[in-house]
């Protein structure tokens, strides 16, 4: 018997498969040859969305409605004051959507729908700060170039946004981008990931109804060959902001190098927290507990390994060990789960084979380690798992597991916790625990990330930026940043005021 806190599965009655389509000029369409794809839930395994799959045909046709709506200005050169308007409507009516989308939410990424509320909250106060810069957007003036010459700088929109997204959190992710590009001007070019594809269309419908003009916004659903190739291909794009893998990342980066976009990149993490001795460990426990089972660890922010001073290592473990048993994992429909379903049979086999290559290599699984059953329900689980005695040789202290595994490394000195920190290529988000506040200043001002969490793990703001360094990704979301992303500048200088004899 497993001593861990399970939700067996209570209801089973699911809707209706959604039916969707594609949104290309402000009109919902079919794909030209009638090819659809299907999504199966990941808690209960049965279809649960049938969606049109786009062809380079129906990318192109999107591609082609945007650069329309861009360049004729029926977007580009509304006020702010008009982009802020429609924005704020955008999330009152995500508000009113709210429990709808969660739903769908559930269904398609098996997360449970406490959390999917909350990501569906969040993302409507993302709208909301967006629609506050909107109103924002400004350059600058330089008068000091000399007694006739004024110089301006303005700050235009960059063109046609692809946003191409992932399956963690769909919902939240396109509002960290698409708001922007909309408060900023641009036009845009939506995929999203073929797992999750139906919280996307929803958006779609609510853009229409807010009365955003047609071909301002274009979804189309499918898979990264070939519509995500086209999206980072076609001449007539002008950016590309991903969320996904590494390895699409570089794709991206080298599909849109021939036609020289600007590519904005949120990628992978192997984020560490390092804990020193004098932690306040209440905290430091339940942050480590939530930061690794949040989402099911599928999170680029998970807070997958620990680097743990060895004189406090054994009773940490021992400690995040206890208060994982209680952290309940199963029907994500049930308002008590915490942990929902992995995505996939796939990525189950992806993490549990991580697992097992660390036991290989020497190290020590100390609760979990293997899919679980969830009573009632067909799909796939996997137990919250931490695993001891890791080194920073073995690939689940490098890689990222993006399943619910928490690696425990050990350290002496701080310029050894510093090392390992830093050891993997990645470099999203770091942590540090310590009541000493020089302490935790000098490990943020060493650690190679975009973030630094300080007796804390991934709490965030609209106001604050956020993105990666080195593998992690290139430019930032949220914040003044978030919008600075879509805008280009422009110098213009003026001679004026020439005083003729
Ligand atoms: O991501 P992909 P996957 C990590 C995580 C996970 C792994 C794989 O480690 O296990 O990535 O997940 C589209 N051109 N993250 O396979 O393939 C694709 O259709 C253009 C971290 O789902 O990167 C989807 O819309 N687009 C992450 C999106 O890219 C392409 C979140 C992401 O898919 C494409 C998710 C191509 N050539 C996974 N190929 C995070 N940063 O949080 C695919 N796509």
């Amino acid at each position: 018997m497993l001593d861990l806190t399970l939700v067996a599965a209570r209801d089973t009655a699911l809707p209706e498969p959604a039916e969707i389509r594609h949104l290309i000029g402000g009109a919902w369409r079919g794909s030209a040859d009638g090819a659809t794809f299907e999504r199966r839930s990941p808690a209960h395994d049965v279809v649960v969305t049938r969606a049109a799959k786009g062809g380079a045909a129906e990318a192109e046709a999107a591609i082609a409605a945007a650069r329309e709506a861009f360049d004729d200005g029926r977007w580009s050169e509304v006020s702010g004051k008009e982009r802020a308007g429609l924005l704020l409507r955008v999330a009152d009516l995500i508000d009113r959507e709210r429990e709808r989308i969660a739903r769908v939410e559930v269904l398609e990424s098996g997360k449970p729908i406490s959390q999917a509320r909350a990501e569906i909250e969040g993302a409507a106060d993302l709208w909301r700060y967006a629609a506050a810069l909107a109103r924002t957007v400004a350059g600058d003036s330089h008068n000091s170039l000399g007694r006739d010459m004024l110089g301006v700088v303005l700050k235009e929109p960059i063109g046609v946004a692809s946003i191409i997204t992932p399956w963690n959190f769909p919902f939240l992710i396109v509002s960290q981008k698409l708001p922007f590009a909309l408060a900023a001007g641009c036009t845009a070019v939506v995929k999203p990931s073929e797992m999750t594809p139906t919280t996307t269309i929803i958006l779609g419908e609510l853009l229409i109804e807010a009365g955003l003009p047609a071909g301002v916004v274009n979804i189309v659903l499918g898979y990264g060959d070939p519509v995500g190739a086209v999206m980072t291909t076609d001449p007539r794009v002008d950016m590309v902001t991903f969320t996904g893998s590494t390895a699409v990342g570089k794709a991206i980066v080298a599909a849109a190098a021939p036609t020289l976009k600007k590519v904005s990149l949120e990628l992978g993490g192997k984020n560490p927290q390092v804990i020193f001795p004098d932690a306040d460990l209440d905290s430091a426990v339940d942050a480590i507990v939530f930061g690794v089972y949040f989402n099911a660890g599928e999170c680029c922010n998970s807070g997958s390994r620990i680097i743990v001073h060895a004189d406090i290592a054994e009773t940490v473990t021992e400690r995040v060990v206890a208060l994982s048993r209680k952290v309940a994992f199963g029907d994500p429909l049930d308002e008590a789960t915490k942990v929902g379903a992995i995505v996939s049979p796939e990525h189950q086999a992806k993490i549990d084979a991580y697992v097992r290559g660390a036991v290989a290599a020497g190290a020590t699984v100390r609760l979990g380690g293997a899919a679980l059953d969830v009573p009632g329900l067909g799909g796939q689980f996997y137990q919250p798992t931490v695993v001891a005695g890791v080194t920073p040789d073995m690939a689940i202290a490098r890689e990222e597991v993006f399943g619910p595994v928490l690696s425990v490394l050990t350290f002496r000195t701080m310029e050894e916790a510093i090392g390992l920190a830093n050891a993997a290529s990645y470099g999203l988000s770091a942590g540090v625990w310590s009541e000493n506040v020089h302490t935790c200043l000098a490990f943020a001002r060493a650690a190679r990330a975009g973030t630094v969490w300080t007796n804390t793990w991934m709490d965030g703001f609209a106001e604050m930026p956020f993105g990666g360094v080195r593998e992690s990704g290139q430019g930032r979301e949220l914040g003044r940043y978030g919008l600075e992303e879509f805008l280009e500048v422009k110098t213009v200088q003026m001679r004026i005021g020439r005083t003729r004899a």
